[in-house]
């Protein structure tokens, strides 16, 4: 049965005037439910609940909020593989991943909750006698979230665990693609017990929701994860209010394979970093960036794996890749393709899209590798699909020097079992995440999340202690306890007379 979702306001499920969207199964075409396209009256009202509740919220001691993300993660714990489904079922990618989007929401809310007891300042000696100084962090106020539909329950999971330990209250507004993830998101939240209006959720289009979510004046900040055109809008709209903007924009992430690097270790985080999720992860590995010396033999072994690959039904344990997210995801992607064919590139496997029985019911490509050309556009561009970049370089400079040719900097990884390259990588690469002998997907929840140039050009990283930074701002606290007017700069009466 087709279930009708409304938004979720002020601690209940309300009913939309607006249109309504459906969301689908992107492997069968099955409609799984219903959502409203809200209105701007009904924006408004969610952000007018949060602001109400934040009185409320932000006085409730940072360990008390805890213990409801503690809640809320129990909860997750136990509906784990039903989530899990929805996830799947509503985006696409192969159940074990689909647990891992889950299991990213709890190991996230338990590491916020912790935060609840932390949430460092730091106390500083004071200049002045009988005088104390220190930083407190205070939440910025009701916040907005705006997520993507590539980690449809993670990302949710990591904006609001922070926002709430933080003390704001929250309006999401989900990808329209997979607003059934949010709901059943929200609706764990709902049943942890958070007090009326801390949560909600609006789901909509973006001119409707998401502009006018940022455009609120009563939203003090807005966490977007998505593309690189809208985050520039975002942040221009942001801009113009003062408020602080966390954005997580695309990625174009390489692997630098050194001509010492373990082949078999190289071939199997290859595979993972560009087709795990269809390469529909910002991390996605979709350059792969090999040592001349090499080049040959890598390009032999990553076809015959290429080959080997299933593409399927994202429920059937035994397939690699499910479909992609959707109809617009699947053009784009045959785009790429052809252009990269026009280009000159040397398509090495796949192109195509999957034909014959269950492939017709929904978007399924075949994982496809192009040799390409340094300034080639599959070289420098975001494709977001199952497309991975082979390219040549001479040595290890060439190699740092076409991994940083792009206009993003998120994630980044080097093979190599010579320690002088890999220690130089961690410096050399431009991107907030390099991994060694790893692919560029799989960061971990209590370390910061984010990147460098267009894929986040403000200093806020996701997840980790850094998680805080998105939704407080530092207070700093002057204590004097010497009962006389005490003039910093001015009284400076010195030990060493001057
Ligand atoms: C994303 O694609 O936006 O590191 C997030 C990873 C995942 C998160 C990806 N843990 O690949």
């Amino acid at each position: 049965m087709v279930q009708d979702y409304g938004i979720f306001v002020g601690g209940g499920w309300r009913r939309s005037k607006g249109k309504r969207l459906e969301t689908r199964n992107p492997a069968t075409g099955e409609v799984l439910g219903t959502f409203p396209l809200a209105t701007k009256e009904e924006l408004h009202a969610a952000v007018k609940a949060a602001k109400d509740a934040f009185e409320g919220w932000r006085k409730t001691p940072a360990p008390r909020r805890g213990e409801l993300l503690l809640e809320a993660a129990r909860i997750f714990r136990s509906k784990k593989e039903d989530l899990a489904r929805t996830v799947t079922g509503e985006m696409g990618k192969i159940l074990a991943e689909g647990r891992g989007d889950v299991q990213e929401v709890i190991d996230f809310l338990e590491y916020a909750a912790g935060e609840g007891r932390r949430m460092f300042g730091a106390t500083v000696p004071s200049e002045l006698p009988n005088k104390m100084c220190l930083t407190v962090r205070l939440p910025v106020g009701p916040v907005g979230l705006i997520t993507p539909w590539n980690f449809p329950m993670a990302i949710p999971g990591w904006k609001s665990g922070a926002a709430l330990i933080a003390g704001c209250p929250i309006v999401l507004k989900p990808s329209s693609l997979t607003p059934l993830c949010a709901a059943r998101f929200v609706e764990v939240l709902d049943e942890a017990g958070f007090p009326p209006g801390v949560v909600n959720l609006v789901t909509g289009a973006g001119p409707v929701v998401g502009d006018g979510l940022v455009a609120h004046p009563d939203i003090r900040a807005v966490s977007f994860t998505g593309g690189v055109e809208t985050g520039r809008r975002v942040y221009e709209s942001a801009a113009r209010k003062m408020i602080k903007v966390g954005l997580e924009l695309g990625g174009k992430n390489a692997i630098l394979a050194m001509d010492d690097a373990d082949l078999g270790l190289l071939m199997d985080g290859v595979l993972f970093g560009a087709f795990g999720t269809a390469g529909q992860r910002c991390t996605a590995t979709s350059r792969l960036i090999v040592h001349r010396r090499i080049y040959d033999q890598v390009v032999d072994e990553l076809v015959d794996r290429v080959a080997k690959l299933k593409v399927g039904d994202p429920l059937d344990a035994a397939v690699d890749m499910g479909p992609v997210a959707s109809p617009e995801q699947e053009r784009k992607v045959l785009e790429y393709v052809d252009l990269g064919r026009k280009e000159g590139s040397k398509l090495l496997a796949g192109g195509t899209k999957l034909r014959g029985g269950p492939y017709d019911r929904g978007f399924f490509l075949a994982p496809t590798v192009f040799a390409v050309g340094r300034t080639s556009r599959l070289a420098q561009e975001e494709i977001f699909g199952p497309v991975l970049s082979v390219l040549r370089a001479k040595d290890y400079d060439d190699a740092v020097a076409i991994a940083n040719s792009v206009r993003y900097g998120l994630s980044s990884s080097i093979y190599t079992n010579d320690l002088r390259w890999a220690f130089r990588a961690m410096q050399d690469l431009e991107a907030g995440i390099t991994y060694v002998n790893a692919p560029t997907i799989g960061a971990e929840v209590h370390l910061p999340f984010g990147g460098t140039k267009e894929t986040g050009p403000t200093d806020t990283r996701e997840a980790g202690t850094t998680a805080l930074e998105e939704f407080t701002h530092w207070k700093t606290v002057y204590v004097d306890y010497s009962g006389r007017l005490q003039k910093a700069q001015i009284d400076t009466a010195r030990l060493t007379g001057g």
